[in-house]
């Protein structure tokens, strides 16, 4: 897809609060600033790269060895995983986590509806491309509001005639002190397959996660928040969503940092994924002309505790 920086600079500025950019692989990015906030999207993948409010610390990871070329995936931000969640669930040859994050998205909106909260609304649409990929019509929207909180509503419609089953994903990858000194809170007594090397282990999930070791857990019946609790930096994470019953926390540790060219082998111990999906398991259905939506609203607060934790 081509850009037009110009026109998109002209008409759709959100009064002057984003500004369109060539980034790193000559990507487009929107630059979002207001006075509550700054953040950075890719129109290559609706990839929210950067999130910040004035007074915090950046709040996602993204990794310094990270791709930036079409057909490729950025590592780190908030990647969009659609219509599939992991590997294709009958086609290991197909892109892992689905289409969404390697191709270019439009941009429908952008508004400041009101002071410190910028809207920045990305459209992606079936293709040729995309009908070789996954055969079904669809309205893909992603819609990311940049205030002192960030929240995203990716919604899915369906314009065919048949019912459509997605698994899917806001993919968030956290900027953290310290994997081994953190906990994510918020999915005690939950179910989980722990899909570390392939083994799928059942479990529940007993109290906080914390980390010593690859960590990727796939975890349903949690329709609640998540929190991300770092003492190193004195911040809570939290992670609310709508539209969703799964969750994902993920660390690859020392070996897959090891294996992932875009993931530099020291990186690990900086972020935390706490992913809100339709995991499998947790599907979402769409019947023709309907639509789901999937929101994952991310609010930091300072960590103040009696324990001084
Ligand atoms: O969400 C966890 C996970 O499925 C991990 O298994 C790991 O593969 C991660 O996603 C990253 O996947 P990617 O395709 O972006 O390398």
């Amino acid at each position: 897809m081509q850009y037009d920086i110009d026109r998109l600079n002209r008409q759709l500025d959100a009064d002057g609060q984003i500004t369109y950019v060539r980034g790193p692989g000559d990507l487009v990015i929107a630059e979002i600033a207001n006075e509550a906030a700054s953040a950075s999207v890719s129109l290559y993948g609706g990839h929210v790269l950067s999130y910040r409010r004035h007074e915090g610390q950046p709040v996602l990871w993204l990794s310094g060895k990270s791709w930036y070329e079409i057909g490729k995936p950025i590592r780190g931000g908030i990647p969009v995983c659609w219509p599939w969640f992991g590997a294709h669930p009958t086609d290991p040859s197909l892109p892992g986590h689905g289409l969404a994050r390697i191709h270019c998205w439009e941009v429908l909106e952008a508004a400041a509806p009101a002071p410190g909260v910028t809207v920045l609304t990305l459209g992606l649409r079936n293709s040729p491309e995309t009908l070789n990929l996954w055969p079904f019509p669809f309205s893909l929207r992603l819609r990311v509001t940049v205030g002192s909180t960030l929240r995203l509503d990716l919604t899915t419609e369906n314009p065919g005639h048949r019912a459509i089953t997605l698994t899917q994903a806001l993919h968030t990858y956290f900027a953290i002190s310290d994997i081994a000194r953190i906990r994510v809170e918020g999915f005690d007594g939950c179910p989980f397959i722990d899909t570390v090397g392939g083994a799928n282990r059942i479990g529940t999930q007993q109290g906080d996660i914390t980390f010593s070791e690859e960590t990727d857990l796939v975890l349903l019946e949690c329709p609640g928040d998540a929190c991300v609790v770092d003492p190193g930096l004195g911040r809570r994470i939290r992670i609310a969503k709508e539209g969703s019953r799964s969750g994902v926390v993920w660390n690859p540790w020392i070996a897959k940092s090891a294996r992932m060219p875009d993931f530099g082998d020291n990186e690990y111990p900086g972020m935390v994924c706490v992913e809100t999906t339709n995991a499998p398991g947790d599907e979402a259905v769409i019947d023709p002309g309907q639509s789901t939506t999937l929101t994952a609203i991310i609010l930091t607060d300072d960590l103040v505790s009696a324990r001084g934790d």
